[in-house]
């Protein structure tokens, strides 16, 4: 059996329980990849004969196990809305999510444990071990398999734009994968593009909040129909797009820092740039700058992101494991979301006197030190 033929598989194997009539949430995380498996979900579920099927995604700073979502599924469930849950693209850990009722998690970022009596649907260890995780199915890609069982290959083609955009926001252009093709010979390369680009600005605001971004894959027939105006969301994600253009184009002004203490351990020197801004921008400071330096893993140091902590996002090259360095690395006050996510992408948040002391250890010198949070250092 095919990889995919399986993913749709265990999908329709955890959905056989669940009746037509079922409040069926589903709770995904508010990225380019996030939004579309939340969509290609909804849209699924209902063309197969789901009449109660709900969509959320998570806000800024907040995760799946996180005290925010939990007191919002409780809500749903006290109004009796709450039958089955579904979280796409937010990874999988121990603990509780919501108690007593069945639970999946579609997922491709490194599993840490399983909520207890879950089901897990994963694409992670699946592409060349060496690589750069560029050959591993994003969410969006595994829901897409998942729609296509559900409903055909037929009904589900007319969804491989969501799919395309999941591949192209997390993998990139070049992503080894036949949906990729066919979206954009059906659906055009550029519009995917772009499409991509504008869902990814909300949640990249000091706001965070991509709620209009989700509606409008809910609502669109193609990438086009995200941008073209024809629904009034499109506005917010354009004018989420320009607070985030400013504030790149002041982040990207910062010089980079340099260690090598670690070269030996890790096989690369470690490069950070350090920004002020309350917009998520500090995985792409990381991206940009991996360009300047392919061989070394680039932080993105971010002092403006969350009050009192500094948030950095890294990125290393094909063979370099992020993830394994940082957990050799791991302060022992740092919280869930410290060196989750790809080997190849990991990053978390500090607390300031955490971060000081680590960045220190790590071979930062004292230019990576935040003395008063309030200001970049130049
Ligand atoms: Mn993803």
């Amino acid at each position: 059996m095919t990889f995919s033929a399986q993913i749709g598989e265990e999908f329709c194997a955890w959905l056989l329980p669940c009746s037509k009539q079922a409040f069926i949430h589903v709770l995904c995380d508010f990225d380019g990849d996030g939004l579309p498996a939340g969509a290609l979900l909804v849209r699924a579920l209902e063309a197969a004969g789901y009449t109660n099927v709900s969509a959320e995604c998570r806000r800024k700073g907040e995760s799946a196990w996180g005290e925010e979502i939990g007191a919002r599924l409780a809500e749903r469930a006290a109004a009796g809305q709450l039958d089955a849950l579904i979280v796409a693209d937010l990874g999988s850990r121990d603990g509780s999510i919501f108690d007593g009722i069945p639970l999946l998690l579609i997922d491709h970022h490194k599993p840490i444990g399983q909520p207890a009596g879950a089901t897990l649907i994963t694409s992670y260890g699946t592409g060349d071990s060496g690589g750069d995780g560029k050959d591993v199915a994003t969410t969006g890609l595994l829901c897409f398999w998942c729609a296509e069982a559900l409903c055909g290959s037929e009904r589900a083609n007319a969804w491989l734009w969501l799919a395309g955009i999941s591949i192209l926001s997390d993998l990139g252009d070049k992503a080894p994968f036949d949906e990729l093709t066919a979206a954009k010979k059906k659906f055009g390369g550029g519009a995917l593009r772009d499409a991509t680009s504008l869902l990814n600005a909300p949640r990249r605001t000091t706001e965070g909040r991509a709620d209009a971004a989700l509606a409008l894959l809910l609502k669109a027939d193609g990438p086009k129909a995200i941008y073209s105006g024809e629904f009034p969301e499109t506005a917010q994600l354009i004018e989420a797009k320009a607070e985030v253009g400013e504030a790149l184009a002041v982040a990207r002004k910062q010089p980079p820092r340099f260690s090598k203490l670690v070269r030996d351990e890790l096989g690369a020197d470690l490069v950070a740039v350090r920004i002020h801004t309350g917009c998520q921008v500090h995985p792409l400071i990381a991206m940009q700058w991996r360009g300047r330096f392919p061989r070394s893993v680039v932080f993105g140091v971010n002092t403006g992101y969350r009050p009192g902590w500094v948030t950095f996002s890294g990125r290393a090259p094909a063979g370099v494991n992020l993830i394994d360095f940082l957990a050799r690395h791991r302060p022992p006050e740092a919280d869930n979301s410290y060196g989750l996510g790809h080997n190849q992408a990991s990053g978390g948040a500090l607390p300031v006197a955490v971060w000081n002391r680590w960045s220190q250890e790590i071979g930062f010198g004292p230019e990576m030190l935040v003395v008063d949070e309030a200001t970049t250092v130049a």
